[in-house]
């Protein structure tokens, strides 16, 4: 078979029965009604209004219109042979100030979302955080503050009595990397701080708000839902000499700093170590690592390509290519900042200029489970922007993002002819959306959204995926 440009020969690589294929979105970054229904701002709201933080000033106030198309947008995903759909919870239209009052209109839009998609025969996968923290809440401190916990576990409590009957699968936090190092050190994500003993506090505060949710959702979750986390791993590669130093000290900041604590219940030593002249991490307190430890069902693993970094001499113009170049200011790396480099990777690249790696993702899989050899692991992310170009017959012929996804695919099936336990995987994105510090000029759907009329058309991306879906056999 074949439409447009895409060409859809069979490769022969078979996934086995039962693998989820699904897709994956963000509140922030598809829902707009920013102001509807009682919500209230969130950091992005704020850090998007702020001049010079987001390309172009564009905010997630329209975004896609989710909250107003959800229902056509689920018929789409029904089209594509979804069998899953991950979506995250916008936590300030829910507790629009963070704690205290429910919005019963915030908690309904998810409820009529998850029936939708069940009556379509879609899984519902939610994640509770996907960035969108409450603005009240950072002006109390933000995640650098323990008592954000407490607001987390609360709302968490809150959306497992509403949706624990029906929702599949719960992942608690999307990226806690990004919520903390980006945000609170570096400063290229919402709230644009630049702290990095703040960063580091956040580290901690957001694994344990991991495992105080995971116990909430158990214990207000009326069905018989998963329990999962997910990360985005950092898939190394060193230069020059000492490079296995500067590959363990950014391990343990971006790896093992959240699977530590989250997968057996301590953190590094060497983190401790490398970060101590930053902070001496006396906000743990007792029982905190056993309320962090909690078995999750399955571990998300989002991954869209390698970082090489070698040890800087200090002189020499540091370069700082980690895929993370929206203008931040600050370190995204607390205590090995003046010690690490990034530099800059072989191509080919996407539109994000990030290298494209396929062979990074079967790595990491086996990684993972060298290192957790019991833990199932789904694929919650993956996928690549491209500077699509519309057809003259309206179609959107995207060979490049359909080599890059025909190339992870083929990478994770290999991962599991080795052994790996991988449950399904999850094309980021369904729709071009709000790309954070990009706007709108990342596309990253199979789907594409024409930010004029927000009309959707399937890419030849998104039918390559259908085919994908519905045999679960490879497309060439
Ligand atoms: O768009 C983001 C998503 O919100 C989190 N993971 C990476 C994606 C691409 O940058």
């Amino acid at each position: 078979m074949s439409t447009g440009n895409a060409d859809f020969r069979d490769s022969g690589l078979v996934f086995p029965e039962g693998f989820t294929f699904g897709s994956a979105t963000a509140s922030y970054q598809v829902e707009g009604a920013a102001a509807e229904d009682g919500r209230l701002p969130s950091i992005w709201d704020t850090f998007s209004k702020t001049p010079g933080k987001v390309w172009n000033g564009d905010t997630g106030d329209v975004a896609c219109d989710h909250y107003h198309r959800w229902e056509s947008d689920l018929d789409l995903m029904a089209e594509l042979g979804l069998d899953a759909y991950r979506f995250s919870i916008a936590w300030p239209r829910v507790i629009p100030t963070g704690t205290g009052a429910v919005d019963q209109r915030g908690v309904d839009f998810y409820s009529r979302l998850v029936d939708g998609l069940l009556e379509r025969g879609i899984r519902p996968v939610a994640t509770l955080y996907h960035w969108d923290l409450p603005q009240t809440l950072e002006d109390a401190g933000g995640w650098a503050a323990r008592e954000t916990v407490d607001a987390f576990a609360t709302y968490a409590e809150v959306m497992g009595r509403a949706l624990g009957n029906r929702v599949h699968t719960w992942t608690t936090l999307n990226e806690p990397w990004c919520s903390a190092y980006l945000g609170y050190g570096q400063g290229g994500h919402a709230p644009g701080r630049h702290e990095p003993a703040a960063a580091l506090a956040a580290v901690h505060h957001l694994n344990l708000a991991h495992g105080r949710a995971v116990q909430a959702l158990r214990a207000t979750s009326a069905g018989d839902p998963e329990y999962s986390v997910t990360l985005n791993f950092h898939v190394l590669r060193g230069e020059g000499e000492g490079a296995g130093e500067a590959m363990r000290r950014i391990d343990a900041l971006a790896n093992r700093a959240f699977t530590g604590p989250m997968l057996r219940g301590e953190y590094p030593a060497d983190l401790l170590e490398d970060t101590a002249s930053v902070t001496d991490w006396s906000f743990i307190r007792d029982g905190d690592l056993a309320d962090i430890h909690q078995p999750i069902d399955v571990l998300g693993v989002n991954y869209y390509s390698t970082a090489t970094v070698r040890m800087w001499d200090g002189v020499s113009p540091k370069q700082q290519n980690d895929g993370h170049k929206a203008a931040g200011g600050g370190t995204a790396w607390p205590g090995s900042n003046e010690v690490v480099e990034f530099v800059q990777q072989p191509g080919p690249y996407t539109a994000m200029g990030w290298n494209i790696a396929p062979e990074g993702l079967e790595e990491l899989l086996l990684s993972l489970r060298e290192q957790f050899p019991d833990q199932p692991l789904m694929v919650t992310e993956n996928g690549a922007a491209f500077d699509d170009v519309v057809a003259a017959d309206g179609s959107v012929p995207d060979p490049d993002r359909l080599d890059y996804l025909r190339r992870h695919f083929t990478a994770a099936h290999r991962a599991m002819t080795q052994g790996v336990d991988l449950r399904g995987y999850f094309v980021w994105s369904l729709l071009d959306n709000f790309e954070w510090g990009y706007g709108y000029a990342k596309r990253f759907g199979i789907v594409r959204v024409d930010f004029d009329t927000l009309e959707r058309t399937v890419k030849d991306s998104g039918r390559w995926y259908a085919r994908l879906a519905a045999t679960g056999i490879l497309p060439e």
